[in-house]
């Protein structure tokens, strides 16, 4: 059994953070773009200033018992200290913990790299848009979550 990717009757909030916005910003193209291409019915989009906010309010919408699935995007970029290593690790750790508390699905779109350059490649450059994908993925647990029993 697997979801389909067809987003009709579905309802999703994208969390999107604003640090690092000249990758975040391409995410959330991207992510736009795959919710046009797979008539997503619904969708809100919600701004948080960083990656380290994304679970407290991505567990807000999920309690909100209003949407399906919870996409989360952001770009934690390595910097002279290992600061991005808490952002990313916790990011990645609320985020999980938000989809297992609640039953709703957290998408993981939140890229963790070594460079900007490696961020923007994966920003609508070689190697695709992760904001897209984070949205097909949304789509597809959201339809096989409707598909399995619920107890
Ligand atoms: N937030 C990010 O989204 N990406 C980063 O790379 C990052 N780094 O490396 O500092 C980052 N920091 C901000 C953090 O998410 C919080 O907004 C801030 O600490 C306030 O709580």
């Amino acid at each position: 059994m697997e979801g389909e990717l067809d987003g009709s009757g579905l309802a999703l909030a994208v969390v999107a953070s604003r640090f690092n916005d000249f990758v975040t910003e391409k995410l959330l193209a991207g992510a736009q773009e795959a919710l046009q291409h797979h008539a997503v019915s619904q969708h809100e989009v919600f701004r948080v200033p960083g990656c380290f906010e994304i679970p407290v309010v991505a567990k807000r919408l999920a309690q909100s018992g209003r949407y399906h699935a919870i996409v989360c995007l952001g770009a934690v970029i390595r910097h002279e200290t290992d600061h991005h290593l808490y952002v990313g690790g916790q990011a990645a750790e609320g985020i999980q913990r938000v989809a297992l508390d609640t039953g709703v699905p957290c998408i993981f779109g939140v890229l963790t790299c070594d460079t900007e350059e490696q961020a923007l490649e994966r920003a609508g450059g070689k190697h695709g848009n992760k904001g897209f994908e984070a949205v097909e993925a949304a789509v597809r647990v959201a339809n096989l979550l409707r598909g399995l029993p619920t107890d």
